[in-house]
């Protein structure tokens, strides 16, 4: 039967011989190996050209990256979710990438399902589970290069208990090549405000705030850090509308999301 090397694929696409491979790893492209080496059908290859050309956001379907997570993360599938992240990165989504055009949008499908009832409180808690192990391997990628422009602190109120919009946070300003010191949820404001005022180097510090209902609380730690620390505080997560909303509960700046405060943190150092 009629069989070709990828990189005869290649020469045929007259595209790189890496993206042949990465068609083949997402499952665009049918191959098998044969003798320790992929090989491709002719068949295959001509049903693929005739496909429309695969595009960055999908995968190896047309279910979108997002929604093939949260079908592994509803069952608790930690493997299965772990694969689902590998695909898109061997396809070239990066780090910040997996976190905004998956993991955030999976996380909240999760959500949606917990308000109307097709998803159980327990597979909530189990997903949630599961990402936060993506979150760390995820995390551990993240290398800085070249020097750092000083420290972040972020921490949360003490009645914060959404640890992994923290994380991803945290994630996404070190990939901005800034350090940061991740004192995680449910933390008291004076041990906040004492931490942050030994860092060297120090640049900002941010409030994650997520759950609802915590004005008095977001207040009493935006005081306690004003107290020890000169650097400018920001607030940030779902339940801070915008830069308007954190100056009225006392910090310097702030937004629904990371992407929001980026340039600000940018002027700040
Ligand atoms: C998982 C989850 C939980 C888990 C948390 C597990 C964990 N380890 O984190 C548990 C079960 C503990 C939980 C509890 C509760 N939760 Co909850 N939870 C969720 C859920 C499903 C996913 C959260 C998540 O990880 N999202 C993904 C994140 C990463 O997305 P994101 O928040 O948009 O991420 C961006 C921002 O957060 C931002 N960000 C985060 N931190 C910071 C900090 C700074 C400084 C900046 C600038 C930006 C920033 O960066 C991210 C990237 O841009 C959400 C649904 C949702 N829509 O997100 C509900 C959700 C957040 N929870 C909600 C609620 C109501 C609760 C409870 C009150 C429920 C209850 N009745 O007990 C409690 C509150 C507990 C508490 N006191 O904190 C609401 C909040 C509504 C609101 N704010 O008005 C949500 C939105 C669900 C809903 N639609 O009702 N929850």
């Amino acid at each position: 039967m009629d069989s070709l090397t990828l990189h005869e694929v290649a020469e045929e696409l007259d595209v790189h011989y890496m993206t042949v491979y990465r068609y083949v790893r997402l499952g665009y492209l049918h191959a098998e190996k044969e003798g320790g080496s992929w090989r491709v059908q002719r068949q295959d290859l001509d049903e693929f050209i005739d496909k429309p050309a695969p595009s960055a956001g999908r995968g190896q379907s047309d279910t979108p990256w997002h929604e093939r997570l949260v079908q592994r993360l509803l069952a608790a599938d930690q493997a299965g979710s772990w694969k689902v992240v590998e695909a898109a990165q061997a396809g070239g989504m990066s780090v910040g990438n997996v976190y905004r055009e998956m993991i955030i949008p999976a996380m909240k499908r999760i959500g949606e399902g917990w308000i109307d009832g097709s998803v159980s409180i327990a597979q909530e808690h189990a997903a949630s589970q599961v990402t936060t192990r993506l979150v760390s391997r995820l995390s551990a990628q993240i290398s800085r290069r070249g020097v750092s422009k000083g420290t972040v602190v972020l921490g949360t109120t003490a009645t914060e208990l959404h640890t992994l919009p923290l994380m991803i946070a945290a994630d996404l300003i070190r990939l901005e090549g800034f350090e940061v010191l991740d004192l995680g949820t449910n933390l008291p404001a004076g041990s906040f405000a004492e931490t942050a005022s030994r860092q060297q180097r120090l640049i900002a510090i941010g409030v994650s705030v997520t759950a609802p209902d915590q004005v008095n609380a977001i207040k009493e730690t935006v005081a306690e850090l004003r107290e020890q620390v000169e650097v400018p505080i920001f607030l940030g997560g779902a339940s801070i509308d915008g830069p308007e909303h954190a100056k009225l509960l006392g910090a310097d700046f702030g937004g629904p999301t990371i992407d929001d405060i980026i340039p600000s943190l940018l002027e700040a150092v």
